[in-house]
């Protein structure tokens, strides 16, 4: 009867000094307290004892039980105390002085024109305007001075949407709603997104950015929007570019113009980037109709003013060199990770 409980009590110890995990603990629980473990097997064999030594045995089991329960339990503590040493050790080994490598992520090239350009308005006075991307036809259309019958919508095909409203075609579609919000004089840019239902090429998305700009105040003309125009290019490329302002028709300006930019992709021999043209439509412009400012609720007796509507998709491919406008939607990480915006 002694010896196999003094034979257990050894065998455990002997197994209990090897564990080195809660894993091996928790094995070693099953095998001796489990239900069909050494404990419960002992117990068992009660029946096959002497009935004079059956309260003895009892005890002895009941005694070796509790006392592999307790090696249990302190053996449990002891790892948990030697894991949390193991972790202040670990934290030791670090260096704080080592420098830090982060992969960091990149502006994406129409994020990094749009704030430069931002910051070159801001500094000539132009407040930043946000504006929704569905718009309604009026905001769109007419209060830009194009009526229902006019041809010039065909120059945009249009994504309407069930409600009758529209995705922005462009972001001239912000003119009424921010002459109305400020009336005059006035001078803010709205840079946004626009969606029109076109074939795509290296130089044509159905999804791009525009950033318009009006200049609304007393005695406005044509050398100032000359100006402002030269001003924004030389700021933004650093370097003389060689640009070209020629008539250009828009219902809501008047006169109007187109300011092409000669393609920095080929230097004007023509490629796919600018349809073999050597030249890049970039900003038309023009001095706005009376139409549109009287529609905003500004007096054009009173006041004049232009508008231009920067295609900001197009500035990021001739500024970062990139040759098929299409990169830019692309979502390849590869493309669009090397513009650090320098
Ligand atoms: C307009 O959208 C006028 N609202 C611009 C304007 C504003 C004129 C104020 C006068 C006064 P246009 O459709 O030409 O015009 O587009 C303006 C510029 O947006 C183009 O010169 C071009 O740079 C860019 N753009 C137009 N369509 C696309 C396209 N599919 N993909 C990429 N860029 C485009």
């Amino acid at each position: 009867m002694d010896d196999r409980t003094s034979r257990l009590r050894e065998a455990f110890a002997a197994r209990i000094a090897q564990a080195q995990s809660s894993d091996a603990l928790e094995s070693l629980r099953v095998e001796y307290l489990g239900k069909k473990g050494h404990i419960a097997d002992l117990m068992s064999s009660l029946r096959e004892v002497r009935k004079e030594d059956k309260k003895e045995f009892g005890q002895r089991v009941n005694q070796l039980k509790s006392q592999i329960e307790a090696q249990l339990v302190e053996a449990r503590d002891r790892l948990e105390i030697l894991e949390e040493q193991r972790m202040i050790d670990q934290a030791e080994d670090y260096d704080v002085t080592m420098p830090m490598s982060l992969e960091t992520g990149s502006y994406h090239p129409i994020t990094l024109i749009q704030r430069e350009m931002e910051e070159i308005f801001r500094t000539m006075g132009f407040t930043i305007e946000d504006f929704s991307e569905i718009v309604d036809d009026y905001n769109c259309f007419e209060a830009l001075n194009i009526p229902p019958y006019h041809p010039a919508r065909d120059m945009q095909d249009t994504y309407y949407l069930s409600t009758g409203q529209l995705l922005k075609t462009h972001t001239s579609a912000a003119q009424n709603s921010i002459m109305r919000k400020y009336g005059a004089p006035l001078r803010a840019i709205f840079p946004g997104r626009c969606f029109r239902n076109e074939a795509t090429d290296a130089c044509h998305e159905n999804t791009f950015f525009q950033m318009e700009g009006i200049m609304i105040d007393k005695d406005i003309s044509i050398s100032n929007l000359i100006y402002f125009m030269k001003k924004m290019l030389s700021e933004v490329f650093g370097q003389d570019v060689t640009v070209r302002l020629r008539p250009g028709f828009f219902p809501f300006v008047e006169p109007g113009f187109e300011l092409d930019i000669q393609c920095l992709i080929c230097g004007g021999d023509g490629c796919p980037s600018c349809k073999n043209s050597g030249w890049l439509e970039l900003c038309p412009c023009g001095m706005i109709h009376p139409n549109v400012l009287r529609y905003g609720g500004i007096d054009p007796e009173e006041y004049t003013g232009f508008a231009f509507g920067l295609g900001l998709t197009r500035l990021a491919m001739m500024k970062y060199g990139i040759k098929d406008i299409r990169t830019l939607n692309s979502g390849s990480l590869s493309a669009l990770s090397q513009f650090t915006g320098k």
